[in-house]
């Protein structure tokens, strides 16, 4: 089983085989941990993210991480939070997914995500958590991935995620 663990700090200086970016469609560059991302990573990142011709919501593409400790990042579209009617937990849950993939298509050993959707798009702090880790639980085996990183930028979200880590996965079974 992988190590699971929440830090509280900032995901551009993980050293880490692989980050996560929380982006858009456009794969273009934005605000928040996005616009962090290419800052640290430097222009070259910008040039190839423009070759990806953008990425749909609930789906994550990989370019190299240029200028940052990480080798990779996963650019991944979470959905904006529209209430919970457009299947925002299904949508957040294949970004959780699809970054599963990715490290195993590029033999990730370690994994750094931030929390997808709950800046900018508004995704509810805690019900984003629980999906989080959720699916990186159920998928997290068959990735080669052996340390997941659960970046938090503030220290209520990095609360949510350790009261989350601390609780057993499947409680009804053990
Ligand atoms: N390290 C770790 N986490 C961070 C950092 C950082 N350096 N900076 C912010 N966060 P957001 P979203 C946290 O808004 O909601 C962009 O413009 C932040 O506190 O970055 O998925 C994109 O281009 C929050 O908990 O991403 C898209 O247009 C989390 O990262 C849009 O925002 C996600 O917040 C995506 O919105």
């Amino acid at each position: 089983m992988a190590e699971l663990v929440a830090l509280q700090g900032d995901i551009t200086r993980q050293p880490v085989d692989a980050i996560v970016n929380a982006a858009n469609t456009s794969l273009l560059g934005g605000g928040g941990v996005d616009g962090a991302i290419h800052r640290a990573a430097g222009p070259e990142l910008l040039a190839a993210c423009r070759k990806l011709h953008g990425c749909s919501t609930g789906d994550a593409k990989a370019t190299p991480g240029f200028q940052l400790p990480a080798k990779w990042v996963f650019h991944a579209v979470g959905p904006v939070w529209y209430g919970g009617d457009r299947d925002e937990d299904g949508l957040l849950a294949s970004c959780y997914r699809r970054c599963l993939e990715l490290a195993r298509e590029h033999e990730v050993r370690s994994l750094a995500f931030p929390a997808i959707s709950t800046g900018v798009y508004s995704f509810p702090p805690d019900r984003a958590a629980r999906i989080a880790v959720d699916t990186v639980r159920k998928h997290v085996d068959h990735s080669g991935v052996e340390t997941v990183n659960f970046v938090c930028f503030d220290r209520r979200t990095f609360d949510i995620y350790n009261k989350l880590l601390a609780a057993p996965a499947h409680p009804a079974e053990v």
